[in-house]
């Protein structure tokens, strides 16, 4: 199950759609079974489709663990939101450090 779909390039293409908005939040969670890249390419994508989701890095946290920073307007996105997103695509995750 490896491609070559590097979370570093995910990430820089992300960075450079993330902009700068009012209302904006970042949460970020602690990711259970990835250890691939297609992985990270599914939690990305569940993530990223959460309406009012503007930015999605994931980083790596250990073998099996990854963190993933998510932006999202918190007008229209509950912080549970993302967190019922991966666990759907079979990824359980939850808030560490809680949403700044
Ligand atoms: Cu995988």
């Amino acid at each position: 199950m490896r491609n070559l779909v590097g979370m570093s390039v995910l990430s820089a293409i992300l960075l450079a759609v993330g902009g700068a908005q009012a209302s904006e939040r970042t949460a970020t969670l602690a990711v259970e079974n990835m250890d691939c890249p297609t992985c990270a390419y599914i939690v990305k994508e569940s993530l990223a489709r959460v309406e009012g989701v503007s930015a999605v890095q994931l980083s790596s946290a250990g073998d099996r663990t990854v963190t993933a920073t998510v932006t999202f307007d918190d007008a229209m996105v509950k912080v549970t939101a993302p967190t019922a997103a991966t666990a759907d695509a079979g990824f359980p995750s939850q808030p560490i450090g809680g949403a700044e």
